[in-house]
């Protein structure tokens, strides 16, 4: 009878013991991503009939991205959807789009100035990828209500 108890308190401070470890290493591992300190991104796009270039942009969230558009031929525009900004450029005379990325996912820009026959199709895509500190501190609480779960359920 007694043994059982002991054995079963055992069990306990060994769940706790993972737990803790696995909240630890949550916190603390180095993962192979990026850091995701909030930084000011400074990005060129450049604007032709009828493609952006770079026509995709990744920022992480929290970002300030400055966009500085520059055309290379007529007048173009970029409307960012999601964010609904929009600046314009004509050759010579760039514009810029200056905003936090406050908001994670996969937002497209289109050229807001009707600039020939394929104007609807100039399209770019703007990716914002998660804040990591923020997706650590959830994955650690997942784990801890887990591990604590285990070690109070008996
Ligand atoms: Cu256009």
């Amino acid at each position: 009878m007694i043994g059982t108890q002991f054995a079963r308190r055992k069990t306990q401070w060994l769940f706790a013991g993972v737990t803790m470890a696995l909240v630890a290493l949550a916190l603390l591992a180095p993962l192979p991503v990026t850091g995701a300190a909030p930084q000011e991104r400074h990005i060129t796009i450049s604007a032709h009939t009828f493609a952006f270039e770079p026509g995709t942009v990744r920022v992480n969230r929290g970002d300030t991205v400055v966009i500085n558009l520059e055309s290379a031929d007529v007048m173009h525009g970029l409307y960012l959807d999601g964010y609904e900004i929009s600046t314009r450029a004509e050759p010579g005379q760039p514009g810029e789009l200056r905003f936090v990325a406050d908001r994670d996912g996969a937002f497209h820009f289109r050229c807001a100035v009707p600039c020939g026959n394929l104007h609807p199709f100039m399209i770019g895509k703007l990716i914002v990828e998660p804040n990591l500190p923020w997706l650590r501190a959830v994955a650690a609480t997942l784990i801890a209500a887990v591990g604590a779960g285990a070690v109070f359920w008996k």
